[in-house]
Parts: structure tokens; C-alpha cells; sequence
């Protein structure tokens, strides 16, 4: 399928996925979103994709649902717009694929992540951020509850206190600010994104990319669950990790002395 408002392109088992509005800060349409699952699902079945990069064209990483063609759409529309079942037919699918990926998934955030676009950063494995970008939970400055997963994952990573914080607000942070809460992993200055993000997505893509697909189902299972039951789950996914070729190659590398060669299987 070809893409309207994004690239996709796989090179050296690397999916990257661009969002690409650049004029509006890659703000998100209801195509943008559908095409987003397509990208996803695609990532997701093809074997030679190891590792997933999201990422933005232009100066911004994403803006949050298009206001403009929003508001366009909801005057033109004949029956009341309903938001609960917009994102329950765009936003909603996507995440939850994103989070049951069996791969990793990279945000490489090249600049503002604002509203549902901080959402979609969140829902990657890793936040790789330029030291200029910022990052905004918009929603309250136009009267909005925080929605596609910010409820779920902000907390989590950087607690209640601030996770309210930026909700009632609406607060834009640093990159920094971020890092120092936790919530990214990395922040590099500008000139050095493109290098440090190809670098990290060869990295990834070449790792043992399925057990990395269980590691990721095991800390989403754990997240919600008691201790007795992740240790059950952990017990039941390492039987699959253990079976696999890339486990025996480890054991093998590490044996003798060299780094292992996985093969993702
Ligand atoms: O309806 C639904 O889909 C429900 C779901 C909602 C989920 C949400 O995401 S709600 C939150 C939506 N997003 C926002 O409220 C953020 C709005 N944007 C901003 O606050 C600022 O643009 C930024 C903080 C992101 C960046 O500020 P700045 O000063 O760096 O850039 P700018 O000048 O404001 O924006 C540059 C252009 O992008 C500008 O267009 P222009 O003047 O050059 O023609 C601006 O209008 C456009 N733009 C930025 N954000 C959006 C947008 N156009 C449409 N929708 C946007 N969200």
C-alpha cells in the first residue's frame, strides 16, 4: 500500500515509519491514523522487519489530532460527531497494536510532541529525543481529557504528581525535563538525532527480536498484575524463550568467547 501521509521503508530489517504533515506539525488526521495501523500491522507481519522507528519529517514529531481538519469535519457533519466513537474506531486500535507489537518500537522524537502525539511517544519501548524537542499534554488548553493511553502510561512513568501536573496545565517540557523524570530515554543535541537514531534501531534490530517480543509481553502482563501471577507468566514465556534458536546461539557465543549472531527466531 502506498502512504499519504507517511513513509514507510524497510532497509537492514529496520521499519520506519515517518510521519509526514511536516506544515502542521505532523498533526494527525483521521487518514494519518488509519494508514498509521496499516504501517504497524505491516511491521508486524513481515519477517524481516526486526525493529520499528517512529518517527517526524520536518521540525516537529507530532501535534496531536489535526485541529483544523477536526473542526472541518464536525461542522460539515450531518450527525453529531461522537469522540468516544472516533477514538474507538482510530486512536484506541492503534495503541493497543502498538503496546502488543512483537517488536520493539523506537520514537525518535525530532521535535514538539504535543496532545495525542506525546500519547504515541509513550506508547513506544524507547524515546530517543533531540535536546531541542518539547513535549506538551495539550489537551486541557482546548477543554479536552488526555486521551490515546496518556492516562495510562504518564502515570506509570513518572507518577501521579506530575503526571497531573502536566495534565491540568498543559505545561510544554524539555527534552530534559523529561529525561530527568524519567519519562525518555536519551536525549542527544540535534546534530547528532539522525546518527545516534540509526544507530540504536541497528542495535535493536539486532537482537534476539523474539524474545524481545516476549520481554515486552511479560512487562505489559506484570504491569497489571500480582506478583504470583507474573512470576507464573514469566515461568510460562521463558519455556518459549528457551526453546528458541537465538537462546542457543547466545549460550554458544558466550561460551566461546565471541557476541552472538541472532537471527531473531
Ligand atoms: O478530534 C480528535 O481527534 C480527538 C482527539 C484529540 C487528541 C488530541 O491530540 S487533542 C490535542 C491537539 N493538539 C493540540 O492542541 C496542540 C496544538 N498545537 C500547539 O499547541 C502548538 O502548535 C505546538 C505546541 C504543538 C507547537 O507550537 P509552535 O509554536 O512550535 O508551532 P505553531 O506555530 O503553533 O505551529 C506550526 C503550524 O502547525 C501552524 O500553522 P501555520 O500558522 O504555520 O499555518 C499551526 O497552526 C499548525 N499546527 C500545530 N498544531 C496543530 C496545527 N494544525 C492543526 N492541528 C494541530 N494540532
Amino acid at each position: 500500500m502506498t502512504f499519504d501521509t507517511l513513509l514507510y521503508d524497510v532497509h537492514d530489517h529496520i521499519g520506519m515509519i515517518t510521519l509526514n504533515r511536516p506544515d502542521r506539525l505532523n498533526a494527525m488526521t483521521a487518514s494519518m491514523l488509519h494508514e498509521l495501523q496499516v504501517a504497524f500491522a505491516q511491521a508486524r507481519d513481515d519477517a524481516g522487519v526486526r525493529a520499528v522507528v517512529l518517527t517526524g519529517a520536518g521540525r516537529g514529531f507530532c501535534a496531536g489530532a489535526d485541529l483544523a481538519a477536526a473542526s472541518e469535519s464536525m461542522a460539515s457533519a450531518t450527525t453529531p460527531f461522537s469522540y468516544s466513537q472516533f477514538l474507538q474506531a482510530t486512536y484506541n486500535p492503534l495503541v493497543l497494536l502498538m503496546r502488543s507489537l512483537p517488536k520493539p518500537i523506537i520514537a525518535g522524537v525530532n521535535g514538539v510532541a504535543a496532545g495525542a502525539g506525546m500519547s504515541l511517544a509513550l506508547a513506544c519501548d524507547y524515546r530517543l529525543v533531540v535536546e531541542s524537542a518539547s513535549f506538551t499534554q495539550a489537551f486541557v488548553k482546548i477543554a479536552l481529557v488526555p486521551d490515546s493511553g496518556s492516562t495510562w502510561f504518564l502515570p506509570r512513568l513518572i507518577g501521579t504528581t506530575r503526571a497531573l501536573e502536566l495534565m491540568l496545565t498543559g505545561r510544554r517540557i524539555t527534552a530534559q525535563e523529561a529525561l530527568d523524570w524519567g519519562m525518555v530515554n536519551q536525549v542527544v543535541p540535534d546534530g547528532q538525532f539522525s546518527t545516534t537514531l540509526s544507530n540504536l534501531a541497528a542495535q535493536f534490530a539486532a537482537a534476539p527480536t523474539h524474545t524481545v517480543g516476549l520481554i515486552k509481553q511479560a512487562v505489559e502482563f506484570a504491569l497489571d498484575s500480582t506478583l504470583e501471577a507474573a512470576l507464573a507468566k514469566e515461568a510460562e514465556l521463558q519455556d518459549i524463550a528457551g526453546a528458541s534458536a537465538d537462546h542457543q546461539e547466545g549460550v554458544v557465543a558466550f561460551l566461546q568467547k565471541r557476541p552472538a549472531v541472532f537471527s531473531g527466531q
